[in-house]
């Protein structure tokens, strides 16, 4: 199967495509047999399924474990065209017609940059202790090079300095997607220039707010914007080009890896990690095909960013598959997996979904999925990454920044927004954390994906992931019951 096939299928896009095609609803797909790992264990929770009440306090976290919850500047900000901010490839791909369901923009989003101070305080009543958002690139460099626009360092400022007032610790993503328009143009993230675009930006923004932030990620899911951005095109900036897909990889790890180095060349203690989306990559049978085609994919999903990052090396059986003339190949220059592989603080899982890979490099359903079809609902899938990683790649400390599902909610006529699905999900999501933790795995906290709804990209705004309703003609908020739920698991510290 060439790389181009394989990795469509390995997408979120096509990977629903193909569910669809084969009429894959819930509950489709044979029991595992061997299943890998998690074999036996399955227990898929029912987004259904009515809570069972509030948490009861038999699991309990870590003393100052961090709850917390995730959003991303262009999912939530709007304010477009205010305080200098320039044009992001999010703009431009979201303003094409056909690219987004309904035509959605990010142009007003959750209007979240007028409106902060508002959920700075809906934040201190959930209760958080950490705050994970993301720094637009174009609202501090609108061209993507120069000095800093001191107006959108000074909104940032304000956050956090908010976040701090509300003992909510901040926990800022450099790159979460919105590259400026400007560096497109000039290539992109083909273009190796761009790494280094992205750690004169780092630089500047550790050190306009350095001192305040305690936590920094660097680039947030390469591995989406490669499948998604430049394999499938379904994300910005929309390409479909295999060989550019993998030089990208590289070129946003050495991005990566420079912006961890401009950290450490500030001075500051702030700590540091990549945010990687990791998907445990179960053989779907027990032939020897599926074994071998599992590990292959777990080598694209996890290992193309795990062993570089924590390793120094690309996976062999990764680079062997892409091939020696691979852009991705000639692309790497001397000494750029030292610089990929500088020491991290943190590193930030995210975790929605397991992959059940059949002999022929294909995947198959075997969970209830929720409404984005390629979530298949396994919480087991969590524990078995998080485990994986101490194991393979030792005690390095783990915080979970994104891990959540959408639903289609409404607002009832009394104000109520009733998501028990969500609940049911986020507890079982934690409680295979917690089994997790017990077991030895540093894990330090834990993000809702997402506080508030928000534009999910190709999808616009018909899926709600947050705690947190916006009723996007008002912008009024409604805490939703997995937010009340949610407070209560964090005044309890645990479940
Ligand atoms: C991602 C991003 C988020 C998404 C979330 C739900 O994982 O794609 O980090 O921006 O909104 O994951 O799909």
């Amino acid at each position: 199967m060439s790389m181009l096939t394989r990795q469509q299928l390995n997408s979120r896009a096509a990977l629903s495509a193909t569910a669809r095609a084969a009429g894959a609803g819930p509950h489709a797909g044979a029991p595992a047999t061997t299943g890998g790992p998690a074999a036996g264990r399955g227990t898929g929770s029912d987004p259904d399924a009515q809570p069972t009440g509030g948490p009861r306090g038999d699991l309990r976290f870590p003393t100052g474990f961090g709850w917390g919850a995730a959003t991303s500047a262009y999912q939530i900000e709007g304010g477009a065209k205010e305080d200098g901010r320039g044009e992001s490839v999010w703009d431009t791909f979201s303003r094409a017609p056909g690219r987004t369901r309904n035509g959605d923009t990010g142009d007003v989003a959750a209007d979240h940059y007028h409106r902060y101070a508002d959920d700075l305080d809906l934040m201190r009543d959930l209760g958080l202790r950490s705050y994970r958002f993301s720094i637009s690139w174009p609202r501090i460099q609108a061209d993507g090079t120069g000095a800093p626009n001191q107006r959108g360092l000074d909104f940032y400022r304000r956050l956090v300095d908010g976040l701090h007032e509300r003992g909510i610790s901040p926990m800022a993503t450099l790159f979460h997607w919105d590259l400026p328009q400007a560096l497109q143009d000039a290539g992109g993230w083909e273009n190796r220039d761009t790494a280094y675009r992205f750690a004169e930006y780092a630089d500047a923004v550790f050190r306009g707010l350095g001192d305040q932030v305690p936590a920094w990620l660097t680039i947030n899911e390469p591995k989406t914007v490669v499948q998604n951005g430049y394999l499938i095109g379904h994300h910005a900036p929309g390409f479909q080009n295999p060989q550019a897909a993998y030089l990208v990889a590289h070129h946003l790890q050495l991005a990566h890896g420079l912006a961890v180095r401009a950290l450490r060349a500030t001075g500051s203690t702030g700590r540091i990690g990549p945010a990687l989306n990791l998907h445990p990559c179960y053989p779907a049978d027990d032939s020897a095909e599926a074994g071998r085609a599992a590990h292959l994919y777990d080598g694209y999903e996890n290992r193309l960013y795990l062993d570089s990052i924590l390793k120094g090396s690309y996976p062999a059986d990764v680079l062997d598959d892409l091939g020696a003339d691979s852009w991705m190949a000639r692309g790497i220059a001397d000494g750029d997996l030292e610089t990929i592989s500088s020491p991290i603080d943190l590193l930030a899982v995210q975790y929605y979904t397991p992959y059940y890979v059949t002999g022929d490099g294909g995947t198959v359903t075997r969970w209830p999925t929720s409404q984005a079809d390629w979530q298949q609902i396994y919480p087991d899938g969590m524990y078995d990454i998080l485990t994986r990683i101490t194991r393979d790649y030792g005690p390095v400390p783990l915080t979970v920044t994104e891990n959540g599902l959408p639903q289609a909610d409404t607002l009832s006529a009394d104000g109520t927004v009733d998501d028990n699905g969500r609940i049911s999900f986020l507890r079982d999501h934690m409680a295979a954390a917690h089994r997790a933790i017990s077991e030895g795995v540093p894990l330090e906290s834990y993000h809702v994906w997402s506080l508030l709804d928000n534009f999910e990209w190709a999808e616009g705004y018909d899926q709600r992931w947050g705690l947190i309703y916006v009723d996007y003609p008002t912008q009024r908020r409604v805490p939703k019951r997995s937010a009340h739920w949610y407070r209560e698991v964090i005044r309890a510290n645990g479940l």
